[in-house]
């Protein structure tokens, strides 16, 4: 398939990327870094590949790293991209099917970036997959690259290890990867004046990215996010909600087996503990969560993705 032309001019690029564009063209000489095409009106067009570069080479800068090292960097990196990632992507903001149209559903761009970014994680590439997730999150935006790309690649990474078609290695590198990203994307979850969320999973569960993405998107909502994240015990959970007094606790678990000991242990908290849970609103949720559990917990049950329950909690928020 043939890749489509570089479409973004310098100004553009700039406002894309946050790099002004004197600091462009400096890197454009003096390093190589960017390797427009001409229109057909003699100016500079520039092209995804040109912006990962740039993004990743601010992002070095950043750490620290001297200009010349950094684009250097940068470009040896991107040699390894996927050479298709200018076909994913179009011009209008949307992944793209392989006509050029906006892939708003599970078809199309949307689809093959899943698959990308599952042949990334057989292979241990992480300058890919990260490329890959950096397509998807410039492109359909944090809560649908995480409804539509991450969730789904998480499971269908399970389908391939149940099936024997991954390795134990390669649903760790997938999990680990993810989990970096959602990470960072989590850095300023806890700023702002919104209601104040703590979440957590009970003593034994360890998957969490569930909860993470949750997370994400209720800080990007306006919440403050506390995160006490996998293999929290109830009591620790009990005195943190003391401390912080806050208006949702989540519990999230991907098995039963983990909610059920937490709603065993519940009767052993103290009272102060106990009252303080009782003035949040408290949710479980998860694969684990049955309607049960939630009754023994004094909770709500929440079904659904991460990204949609999110999402309906913050706004039925907003309406009150
Ligand atoms: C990554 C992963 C791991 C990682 C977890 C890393 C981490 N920090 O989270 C590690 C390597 C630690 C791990 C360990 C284990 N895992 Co594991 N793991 C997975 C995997 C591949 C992805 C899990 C995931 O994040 N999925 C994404 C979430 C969001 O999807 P979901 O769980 O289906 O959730 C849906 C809803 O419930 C909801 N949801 C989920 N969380 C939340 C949270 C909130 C707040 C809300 C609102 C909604 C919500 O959204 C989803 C719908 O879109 C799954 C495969 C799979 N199919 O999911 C197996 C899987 C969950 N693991 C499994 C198993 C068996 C294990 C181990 C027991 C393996 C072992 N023998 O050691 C251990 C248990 C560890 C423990 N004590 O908890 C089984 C669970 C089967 C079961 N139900 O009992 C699965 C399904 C694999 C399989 N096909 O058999 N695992």
């Amino acid at each position: 398939m043939a890749t489509p032309p570089p479409t973004m001019r310098i100004g553009e690029l700039a406002a894309r990327t946050g790099v002004s564009v004197h600091v462009l063209r400096v890197w454009e000489r003096r390093y190589g870094l960017l390797t427009p095409s001409r229109s057909a009106g003699g100016y500079r067009m520039y092209g995804p590949q040109d912006e990962w570069r740039v993004r990743e080479t601010a992002r070095l800068r950043e750490e620290g790293m001297p200009a010349a090292q950094a684009a250097a960097t940068a470009l040896q990196a991107s040699r390894r991209l996927p050479p298709e990632l200018d076909d994913l992507v179009s011009t209008d903001g949307a992944a793209t099917d392989q006509d050029g149209q906006a892939g708003s559903d599970d078809d199309g761009g949307v689809s093959r970036l899943r698959e990308r970014l599952l042949q990334a994680i057989g292979e241990f590439d992480g300058t890919a997959a990260q490329a890959i997730l950096d397509v998807a999150l410039e492109h359909l935006g944090v809560e649908d690259a995480i409804a539509k790309i991450v969730m789904p690649v998480l499971h269908e990474t399970g389908d391939r290890w149940a099936a024997g078609r991954f390795t134990v290695a390669q649903e760790h590198f997938a999990s680990n990867l993810i989990r970096t990203r959602l990470s960072s994307l989590s850095l300023a979850w806890d700023a702002g004046t919104g209601p104040l969320a703590v979440l957590a999973c009970p003593s034994g569960e360890r998957h969490d990215l569930g909860l993470l993405a949750f997370g994400v998107v209720l800080g990007r909502a306006g919440w403050r996010v506390r995160y006490l994240g996998a293999d929290t015990p109830l009591s620790t959970l009990g005195s943190a909600v003391q401390t912080l007094e806050p208006d949702l606790v989540v519990l999230s678990a991907v098995r039963a087996q983990p909610l059920e000991e937490a709603a065993d242990h519940l009767a052993e908290l103290p009272e102060a503990a106990t009252t303080a849970l009782a003035r949040a609103q408290v949710i479980v949720a998860g694969a684990g969560a049955t309607r049960e559990v939630a009754d023994r917990l004094g909770a709500t049950l929440l079904e659904g993705d991460p990204v949609d329950v999110a999402r309906s909690l913050a706004d039925r928020r907003r309406q009150a």
